[in-house]
Parts: C-alpha cells; sequence; structure tokens
C-alpha cells in the first residue's frame, strides 16, 4: 500500500506499507519518489512499533482520578459524544461559543486531517479561532515582506549549487532528504557552511561550522551585506530590475563592518568577511533557512534580512540559487473550499495557541470553559508550563483530548478519545520541502475503536445539529475539493491521478527558479529590500538586528542572574515530543550540554545531575560536558515528554511565551537560565 509520512517534517516521505493477513509487517520509503529515494528517517522506519505499541489509546475514556494524574474508565463513543454536545451547548448558553477553544496542531499534517472537518466545525460552532503560530509563522511573515510570500527554491535544484548555506537547520536530523542533494553538489566542488550555535551532526559532516551566538543571525546577514557592497560584489543588474530600496539596504549595511558583526555573533570578523566573499562569488549560491534561528524576538527580522541576500547578488537569477524557507506556500490548494470560512461568525476573536498558559489562567470575556485538543500535545510543546498545566488543573475547565498515546495533555483530559494513526486511515498530502501532492492509503483497518480526526468532527456536526451540507462530505469528496483550483500549477492534477501515482508533481516550470527574472508577489512586484509595508505595520522598514529578548544586550540584569542562553532543538529519534515514548531508548534521556567553561565554572562534571532554572520555572537533566555547546550556549536535546524526565518537567517548563517581532511566533530559543548541580 502507499503511504505517506504524516509527520511535522519538511521531506513528507513516499513510503510502502506491506501488510499480512491484516496486519502491517513493514514499512520502507519509496525508492521511486523524487525526494524520498527508497529511505525512511531513525524515526518512520519504526513507524510499526508506534503504531503497534501497547500505550496506544484504543477506547474513549472518562477521567477518573485527579487532572493530570491520567487515570481513566472506558465508555462508549455514544456516551462520549453525547457528553461532549450536552457540555457544548451549556457553555455556549452561559458563556457563548468562544468559549470552546481548538488547539490543533501538527500531529498529522495531511490536508483532511488537519484542515478540513475539523475547521468546518469549529467554524460553524463559532468557537474562538487559534493563530496556529507555534512553529515557523514568524519567518513566514519575514520572508514574505521581502520576496512575496515564503515561497523559494525547489528541493531538487541544491545539487547543482556551489555554494550550500545550512542557515539554522540540523539537515540531518529534521530534513535528511535534502542530503543526498548536499552530497552530490559536493561531488561537483560545492562547499557546504553551517551557520549554528551548536556543533551539530549536520555542522560536523560539513566544510566550515560558524557557531555564532543565537539570535545574531541578522547581523551576520548585514555584515554579509556590507562587505558585497564595500567590494561591489553584488548584482547591480538585478537589483536594478528587480529590485526596490537598494541604496538604502547598502547605507544601512555600512552600519554593520565585519568588527561590529564579530563582537554581536562571538565569531572572528575574518568569518565574515570570507562568508561575504564565498556567497557572493561561488555561484549559484543556495541558503536552507529553517526554524532554529526563528525562535527568538528578531525571529522575523533575522528571516526577513537573510532572504534579502539572494536578490543582492542575483543568486535568484539560477534555479541552484536563492533561499528555500519552506515549500507549503508554492502549492495553490483550494483550503477556502477545505475549511469553509464562511462560516466564521463574524467578529469571532483569535487566540494565539504560543500564549495556551495565559489564555487559560488570565482571558476574561469569555474565559475558556472547554478545550478541545487534537493534533497537538501542548502540556509538552508549549512554552512556560507551568501556566500552561495550572490552566489544565483548573476543575472549571472542560478538556476533551483526541489522541494515540497516553501524553501529557492527554493526562490532563477530562474524556480522551482514540485516534487512528497513518495507517489507518486515508489522507491527502503535500510536501513542504518538496513539490509533490501524494495520497495515503488505509493500509490496515483501525485498532480498537479508535477514529479519524475527520470521522470524529463529522460525528460531532451531527451531534451538534448541524444540518449544512459540507459536514456530510466524505473523505475522498474533501480531497477533490482542495484540488479544484484555477491555478495552472494543480491542471490535470486529479484525485484519481494522486491515487494511482501515489505523488503527483506541481505544474511548475521544471527547474524551478521562480523570481529568476523578478515576478515577486511583494505590492511592488520587485524583491522589497526597503519595504514600505513594513514601515506601515511598524516595522524598521530596512532589515536590521533585533537583539534576543533575553540577551546581555536588552536585558543586563536578567543576564547578570541567568547567564546562559538555553536552545532546545530536536532530538535526533523524536519527532517534537512525538516518538519520545517509543523510541526513548535511542536517546541519552533528558540532558543538557554545557562547554567545558561554562562546566567548570560551576563545577560540574559529565554525567551529573543539574537543574537549569529561570524566574519561569526549573528541570532537571544529566549533564554532557563537550565542545558541541558553545561557551555561553547550553543545549537541551526535545522534546522528552514530562511522564519521562526525572522530575516530571521538561525544558518547556522554563521557555517564555513571549513572541517573535512578526507572525505571533514562539520563542522558545530566546531563554536565559542558569545551571547548578542537582546531585
Ligand atoms: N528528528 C526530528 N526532525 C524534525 C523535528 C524533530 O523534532 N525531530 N521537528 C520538525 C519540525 S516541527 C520543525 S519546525 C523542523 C525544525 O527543524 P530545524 O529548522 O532544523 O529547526 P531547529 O531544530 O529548531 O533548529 C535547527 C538548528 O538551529 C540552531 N539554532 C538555534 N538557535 C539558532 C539561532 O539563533 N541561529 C542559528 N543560525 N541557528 C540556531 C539549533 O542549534 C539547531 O541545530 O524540523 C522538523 N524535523
Ligand atoms: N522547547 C521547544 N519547544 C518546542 C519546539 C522546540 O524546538 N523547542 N518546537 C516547536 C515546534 S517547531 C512545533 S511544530 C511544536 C509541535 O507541537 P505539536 O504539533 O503538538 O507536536 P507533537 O509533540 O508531535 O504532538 C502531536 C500529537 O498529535 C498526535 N497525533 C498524531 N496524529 C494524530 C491524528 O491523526 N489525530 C489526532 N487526534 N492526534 C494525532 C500525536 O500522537 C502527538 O501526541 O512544538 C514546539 N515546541
Ligand atoms: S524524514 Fe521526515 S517525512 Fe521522512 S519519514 Fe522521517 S519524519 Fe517522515
Ligand atoms: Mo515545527
Amino acid at each position: 500500500m502507499r503511504s505517506v509520512c504524516p509527520h511535522n517534517c519538511p521531506d513528507t516521505c513516499a513510503m510502502l506499507t506491506t501488510v499480512k493477513a491484516g496486519r502491517a509487517v513493514e514499512v520502507r520509503g519509496d525508492p521511486d519518489h523524487p525526494t524520498t529515494r527508497g529511505f525512511l528517517c531513525a524515526k518512520v522506519s519504526r513507524y510499526l512499533e508506534r503504531t503497534y505499541h501497547a500505550g496506544r489509546v484504543l477506547h474513549p475514556m472518562r477521567r477518573v482520578g485527579a487532572k493530570g494524574e491520567g487515570r481513566f474508565e472506558p465508555i462508549s463513543w455514544k456516551e462520549a459524544l453525547d457528553e461532549i454536545a450536552h457540555r457544548f451547548k451549556e457553555i455556549i448558553a452561559e458563556w457563548g461559543a468562544q468559549a470552546i477553544l481548538p488547539y490543533s496542531f501538527s500531529g498529522t499534517l495531511g490536508l483532511l486531517h488537519s484542515n478540513s472537518m475539523d475547521r468546518r466545525f469549529f467554524h460553524k460552532l463559532g468557537a474562538s479561532l487559534l493563530d496556529r503560530t507555534i512553529c515557523g509563522s514568524a519567518g513566514v511573515v519575514g520572508m514574505a515582506y521581502s520576496v512575496g510570500s515564503s515561497m523559494g527554491m525547489d528541493t531538487e535544484c541544491f545539487d547543482g549549487a556551489r555554494t550550500i548555506l545550512l542557515w539554522g537547520t540540523n539537515t540531518l536530523t529534521s530534513n535528511p532528504h535534502l542530503w543526498p542533494f548536499v552530497t552530490a553538489a559536493r561531488k561537483r566542488g560545492a562547499r557546504v557552511i553551517a551557520i549554528d550555535p551548536r556543533k551539530t551532526r549536520t555542522a560536523e559532516q560539513c566544510d566550515e561550522h560558524i557557531a555564532l551566538l543565537p539570535g545574531t543571525d541578522a547581523a551576520l546577514a548585514l555584515g554579509m551585506m556590507h562587505v558585497i557592497f564595500r567590494d561591489g560584489l553584488g548584482d547591480e543588474d538585478y537589483m536594478d530590475r528587480y529590485c526596490v530600496g537598494r541604496n538604502e539596504l547598502a547605507e544601512r549595511a555600512a552600519e554593520y563592518p565585519p568588527d561590529r558583526v564579530a563582537a554581536i555573533c562571538g565569531i572572528p570578523a575574518a568569518s565574515v568577511e570570507a562568508l561575504a566573499v564565498e556567497y557572493a562569488t561561488c555561484k549559484p549560491a543556495a541558503i536552507r533557512l529553517n526554524f532554529g534561528m526563528q525562535r527568538h524576538a528578531g525571529g522575523g527580522m533575522a528571516v526577513r534580512a537573510i532572504s534579502c541576500l539572494p536578490a543582492v547578488t542575483g543568486a535568484w537569477r539560477s534555479a541552484s540559487g536563492g533561499v528555500q524557507l519552506w515549500t507549503y506556500e508554492t502549492f495553490p490548494v483550494n483550503h477556502a473550499a477545505l475549511q469553509r470560512f464562511e462560516l466564521i461568525p463574524p467578529g469571532t476573536r483569535t487566540l494565539n495557541m504560543v500564549e495556551l498558559g495565559r489564555i487559560l489562567t488570565e482571558v476574561t470575556d469569555p474565559p475558556v470553559k472547554a478545550l478541545f485538543v487534537y493534533n497537538s500535545n501542548p502540556a509538552s510543546v508549549a512554552p512556560d508550563l507551568e501556566r500552561v498545566k495550572a490552566g489544565l488543573r483548573r476543575e472549571d475547565l472542560f478538556t476533551v483530548v483526541h489522541e494515540q498515546f497516553h501524553t501529557d495533555t492527554a493526562n490532563f483530559a477530562d474524556l480522551l478519545l482514540p485516534a487512528t494513526t497513518q495507517l489507518e486511515h486515508v489522507d491527502m498530502h503535500i510536501g513542504y520541502g518538496h513539490l509533490y501532492v501524494m495520497w495515503n492509503a488505509a493500509a490496515i483497518a483501525p485498532l480498537g475503536e479508535a477514529i479519524p480526526n475527520t470521522d470524529l468532527f463529522r460525528r460531532l456536526a451531527a451531534h451538534m445539529g448541524f444540518s449544512d451540507p459540507c459536514f456530510q462530505d466524505s473523505d475522498e469528496s474533501m480531497a477533490r475539493q482542495a484540488l479544484q483550483s484555477e491555478h495552472p500549477w494543480l491542471a490535470g492534477i486529479t484525485l484519481e491521478r494522486v491515487q494511482a501515482e501515489g505523488a503527483v508533481r506541481l505544474n511548475v516550470p521544471t527547474p524551478f527558479a521562480p523570481y529568476a527574472e523578478g515576478g515577486f508577489s511583494t505590492p511592488s512586484g520587485k524583491c522589497e529590500l526597503f519595504s514600505a509595508r513594513m514601515a506601515r505595520d511598524g516595522h524598521d522598514p530596512l532589515p536590521t538586528w533585533t537583539p534576543p529578548r533575553e540577551s546581555s544586550a536588552s536585558s543586563p540584569e536578567l543576564f547578570a542572574r541567568y547567564p546562559l542562553a538555553l536552545i532546545s532543538p530536536p532530538g535526533h529519534y523524536f519527532l517534537n515530543s512525538t516518538f519520545s515514548n517509543v523510541l526513548a531508548r535511542f536517546e541519552k534521556g533528558p540532558h543538557l550540554e554545557i562547554h567545558p567553561i561554562d562546566a567548570a565554572a560551576r563545577s560540574i562534571i559529565s554525567g551529573q545531575r543539574v537543574r537549569i532554572r529561570n524566574d519561569r520555572g526549573a528541570f532537571l537533566a544529566d549533564a554532557v560536558v563537550t565542545e558541541r555547546a558553545r561557551p555561553g550556549v547550553v543545549v537541551a536535546p526535545s522534546l522528552w515528554l514530562s511522564s519521562l524526565t526525572p522530575d516530571g518537567r521538561n525544558v518547556n517548563h522554563t521557555t517564555s511565551q513571549a513572541v517573535t517581532d512578526m507572525g505571533g511566533g514562539a520563542t522558545f530559543y530566546d531563554n536565559l537560565v542558569e545551571v547548578e548541580g542537582a546531585s
């Protein structure tokens, strides 16, 4: 059977599932898919372990213990749905429908199970809208200011690059199917440079590693522009034809000489000089820009600044040059048909998912009285978990969780409902690291009484008495609606074709060089090095460096108490909190990488239990003294379920609910802490 990896990962792999007598016995990567190329990652190659895991939630359940304790008794689906409809009607009568909040994110990225019947249901209900910002919204907004949208390079063109910057991304862990293209480019002589505060397994494999301080990327980009303008290395013809604001940008870049940038970034000035010259002269030059740098106060501006670079040097002229943030916005999918925005009552409020702690403990008018969680595990992944958990403990909050596993959030549920995994349902997918529309067939029957998200919300709509015809739509008819578009890139791509072929490439020109001759989707139609729109939105219209909110530069008093910057990027075997229950044996256990200098100053040795703390909270981990972490920066590979940690707390007990400069994104890596021995 053809399957698609549903997880939040750019690669969206094509899988082949072998089924014998109704049981899936093997999953492997499809050798014919142009980016999957026959291999799955360390996590999903073990997907059967996940599907058939003893910890699966297989029946509807009602809480019997205290909130957070995770004790339940089985009930029937009818009882569960009746109770939800009854409680929702009561809450709506007393508080209005906006007292109900859906909370979903990226458990599955399938269009059907994350973007269709669920959205229709909550829109019709009149529930508060959720701003789904926790991952990459800062960069999406930041890049759009420069080029008009977040559309950029095609993964399949990276092999033609001569310079590749892996900027704020741990490719071998979080985007492994880009790596064969990087390797192919290298075989033809390309140099590959990692820009990352941590010596990741990717940085180790690169020709060069620039270990800058977290949250200083915009300064580095401006330093590169300084050198490029100063030495006349820019593509003046490209800027004349296709850009606005060349002179203003050059003036701004003049304020960032290499020695100033070196001091901000904590790297040698010579590295800035050399990087600029190499980037501007060894073309095509490709930048894989990922999410690491976005999780800081200035994350949007950092992406905005970097996405000006390929216009300054004319890198966009080649399909193997430019920037890739993600490919999601290249797909002209009909989201309006899938989600039915017209069902939203006018004036409905929007709440930002990053602020769940505040939402559950402070928001009134109306307060949130019901939380409906699916495709997400906020009690592990959201920032400032002390506050989130205080909210989830509220006796007057009715919490429903639709899940595959007993996650930290599931433990707080009043009603816990069983969800199918990818092998048990159908779905349609688009990639965010490739350009294929894909179909996932149901390989096996649902286990236990598990049902897919679409079925759950169809049934709930019936229980609430919603009679609009869109609540009758089958999964396949919604998949057809998603492809209904006038856009030429979807012409001829029908559901039948996607089902038959498994993966169908968008009709984009190949090779895909979206801005080779301008064609930016900004208001001016040009790359906006100076952006009047940013000025109107209250931002600096030119690229600038915004220091982290928590740093010696912007909060010296806080820095004096908490002098270490803590970042918490993904563990190799985990996918956010997913897989941490199934594959924990491959990770070291909750641990903290700390540089020998910082460890010695605190008399910390490898293997010692340490407490990592700030004013928001604390968690325990085992110290790993290593030069993988640079001085001043500590690293907690993530995300552990709280239930697998020594003290029931993971890194998000220290992270902040403060949001990014644009897009309302999370600032997980803008986080000062102190570390002390705990054993
Ligand atoms: N195995 C695995 N794969 C995953 C995930 C996972 O959890 N596990 N998560 C998936 C998801 S949801 C996403 S969004 C992506 C995320 O994947 P990436 O975009 O790769 O993002 P992160 O891992 O958050 O950060 C990448 C790197 O940025 C570095 N970094 C941190 N701060 C900064 C900074 O200020 N500047 C720079 N230049 N670098 C910085 C980190 O050390 C890290 O190595 O990966 C997806 N793939
Ligand atoms: N400190 C720190 N925190 C972070 C990050 C970080 O780097 N550091 N990364 C952030 C990022 S980039 C992201 S994207 C978020 C991710 O946040 P989430 O999207 O909440 O990610 P997961 O932890 O993978 O949880 C998804 C849950 O959905 C469930 N699920 C899977 N498929 C289905 C389904 O079909 N139906 C239902 N009902 N449930 C399903 C899974 O079992 C899993 O428990 O975390 C963020 N949190
Ligand atoms: S690399 Fe990403 S898309 Fe591919 S199987 Fe692993 S998690 Fe899924
Ligand atoms: Mo993410």
